[in-house]
C-alpha cells in the first residue's frame, strides 16, 4: 500500500475549511488548503445558511488543493440536520439554519400526532428542536413540499454540487429523525405518518462509497483530474470526529467541541432504554455501524458569540488568549450555570443572559470579561462531567478516560477543569479530528490504510500526540 493525498471538505458552524490529507500505513499529516467563516445569515423570513457562498469558498480550497497535490478523491462533512430542498435541479431557496425559531412550531405540529417516546422508540434520537424531521412539518405546513421533490443535507448538497448525484450519507441521514434506529433505513411508515413524501429521500450511502465523480465545470474550475471521485465519509461532523478520536481501548469517552460539545461513548448497538430516553441522549449512525451514545451540550458556542459581541463593542477583535490566561487567573467563587438552557441557543451576546440565569437562580454574577469567560468554561466543563457520567451509567460502560478532540482540546483551562470536575484523566487532540476522520475513510476507500476503525485510531495517536490533563481533585461522589 502506498500513501495517497486526498482532500476534506469540512463545513463547521462557525468556519469551514478544505484539508489536505495525506495517507499511507505509517503516514498521516494534514494541512489546510483553504479555511472560511461561516455563521447564520438573517433575511426576512429567517435565519439561513450561505451555501452558495461555502460552495465558492469550497472550490477555491479544492482549488489551491489542486494546485500543489495530486488529489485521489474528495469527502465531505458538516454539522448535521440542516437541507436544501430541491425541484429537479433546482434548489429551493438557501437553507435554514437549524437555530432558526420555527422549528418551535415544527415540533408542536409533530408532538400533536406522534409522542416523544414512541418517535425515540423507531429513531433513538434525542429531542432536539431542529431535528429535521421538525423543520420537514413546518416546510409540509407552508407548502413548501407541494414544490418539493428531493431533500439534500448539507453534505450532500456540496457533493450534488460536486458531482449531480443525489444520496442521503447514512451517518447525518441518522441526525433526521427519519431513520429507523435499528434497520437503518429510512423509517418509510414514520415517513407516511408524517405525511412526508417518500420521495423526498435519496437513496443512502454508506460511508467508504463512491458517491460520484466531479462534473466537467468542477474540473476545470478546480483543476482537478476529470476522474476525481466524491467518496462518501462520516459526513455527519461528529461521525467523522469520533473516527479520529484515538479511543484504542474499553474505557473512553469522548467529547468532540467546536460550536457544540457531544458527549458520549461508542456502542457497537443503541441504548434505547427509558432512562436512556429521559435522560435526551441520542442513537446517532457511526461509521462501520457503530452507534455514537451521546447528549448535545452547548460548547464553544457560548464562548464564541460572547467574543464576537465585546469584539463589535470594541470596534476590535478580543485577544482569546489573554482573555483566557486572566479567566484561569479568576480566584473566588465562580458562578456554574445550565449550558443547556435554551436562552442561551439563539446567536448574540450571551453575558447579559448569564446574568438572568444566576439572578434567577440566586447567584452572584460574574461581572468582568475574565469572570464571565472563567464562569463560562467552568458551566462547560460541569456540563461535559456530568454528562460523561450520565453516558456511562446509561450504557453499563466503565469509563476510565474522556477524550476531548476538535477546537475545545485546545483549550488547557476547559480540558484540565473537565478533568477536575470529572475525576477523570482528559487525553487532548486532535483539533481537527472532523476532517482527520474524513481523510481516513477516503484513504480506507482508496486502499491506502487497511482495517478496523481501532487500527485508523492508533495511527492518528501515533501521528497526532495526543495531551493528557489529570485530575487536580478527587472525584465528586455520586
Ligand atoms: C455539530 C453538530 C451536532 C448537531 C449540530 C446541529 O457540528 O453536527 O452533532 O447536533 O451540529
Amino acid at each position: 500500500m502506498s500513501s495517497v493525498s486526498v482532500a476534506a471538505v469540512d463545513l463547521g458552524a462557525t468556519s469551514g475549511r478544505v484539508m489536505v490529507g495525506r495517507v499511507g500505513p505509517d503516514t498521516l499529516e494534514l494541512s489546510q488548503a483553504g479555511r472560511f467563516p461561516n455563521g447564520p445569515l438573517a433575511t426576512p423570513d429567517g435565519l439561513h445558511w450561505n451555501v452558495q457562498q461555502l460552495y465558492a469558498h469550497v472550490v477555491e480550497g479544492l482549488r489551491s488543493a489542486a494546485a500543489t497535490e495530486t488529489i485521489a478523491s474528495i469527502g465531505i462533512d458538516s454539522w448535521a440536520v440542516d437541507y436544501a430542498l430541491l425541484r429537479g435541479d433546482r434548489v429551493l431557496g438557501e437553507p435554514f439554519h437549524y437555530r432558526d425559531d420555527r422549528t418551535a412550531h415544527g415540533v408542536e405540529l409533530v408532538h400533536a400526532d406522534e409522542p416523544f417516546s414512541l418517535l425515540y422508540a423507531r429513531n433513538g434520537l434525542q429531542f432536539l428542536p431542529f431535528n429535521t424531521l421538525y423543520q420537514l412539518a413546518v416546510e409540509r405546513e407552508v407548502g413548501m413540499l407541494d414544490v418539493a421533490n428531493r431533500m439534500l443535507l448539507i453534505p450532500d448538497l456540496i457533493a450534488w454540487y460536486l458531482t449531480g448525484a443525489t444520496v442521503a450519507e447514512s451517518t447525518n441521514a441518522s441526525t433526521t429523525g427519519l431513520l429507523d434506529v435499528t434497520t437503518k433505513e429510512w423509517d418509510g411508515e414514520l415517513i407516511d405518518r408524517l405525511r412526508l413524501p417518500r420521495s423526498l429521500f435519496p437513496r443512502l450511502v454508506q460511508p467508504g462509497q463512491t458517491i460520484g465523480t466531479i462534473l466537467p465545470h468542477v474540473a476545470t474550475g478546480t483543476g482537478l483530474a476529470g476522474t476525481t471521485p466524491v467518496v462518501a465519509v462520516g459526513s455527519h461532523d461528529t461521525a467523522s470526529a469520533v473516527v479520529a478520536t484515538p479511543m484504542m481501548e474499553p474505557g473512553g469517552a469522548y467529547i468532540s467541541c467546536g460550536t457544540w460539545g457531544l458527549v458520549g461513548v461508542e456502542t457497537e448497538t443503541p441504548v434505547l432504554t427509558t432512562a436512556a430516553r429521559e435522560a435526551n441522549f441520542t442513537n446517532e449512525g457511526g461509521v462501520d455501524g457503530r452507534t455514537r451514545f451521546l447528549h448535545n451540550v452547548m460548547g464553544l458556542w457560548l464562548l464564541n458569540e460572547t467574543v464576537a459581541a465585546w469584539s463589535r463593542e470594541d470596534g476590535a477583535p478580543v485577544d482569546l488568549v489573554s482573555l483566557l490566561k486572566a479567566a484561569t487567573d479568576v480566584t473566588g467563587e465562580i458562578a456554574v450555570f445550565d449550558a443547556n438552557d435554551p436562552r442561551f441557543s439563539p446567536p448574540g451576546d450571551m453575558s447579559p443572559r448569564i446574568a438572568a440565569y444566576c439572578e434567577e437562580h440566586g447567584m452572584q454574577a460574574p461581572q468582568t470579561r475574565a469572570e464571565i469567560a472563567r464562569s463560562i468554561v467552568e458551566s462547560l466543563a460541569s456540563a461535559f462531567a456530568d454528562a460523561v457520567r450520565t453516558a456511562a451509567s446509561l450504557s453499563g460502560q466503565d469509563v476510565r478516560r474522556i477524550h476531548m478532540v476538535g477546537g475545545g482540546s485546545q483549550g488547557e483551562l476547559l480540558c484540565q477543569r473537565t478533568a477536575d470536575l470529572s475525576g477523570l484523566p482528559v487525553v487532548a487532540g486532535p483539533v481537527e479530528a472532523t476532517a482527520i476522520g474524513n481523510v481516513l475513510v477516503q484513504a480506507r476507500a482508496l486502499g491506502a490504510v487497511g482495517g478496523t476503525l481501532e487500527s485508523m485510531r492508533d495511527l492518528v495517536a501515533r501521528a497526532f500526540s495526543p495531551r493528557t490533563y489529570t485530575p487536580r481533585t478527587a472525584a465528586p461522589k455520586g
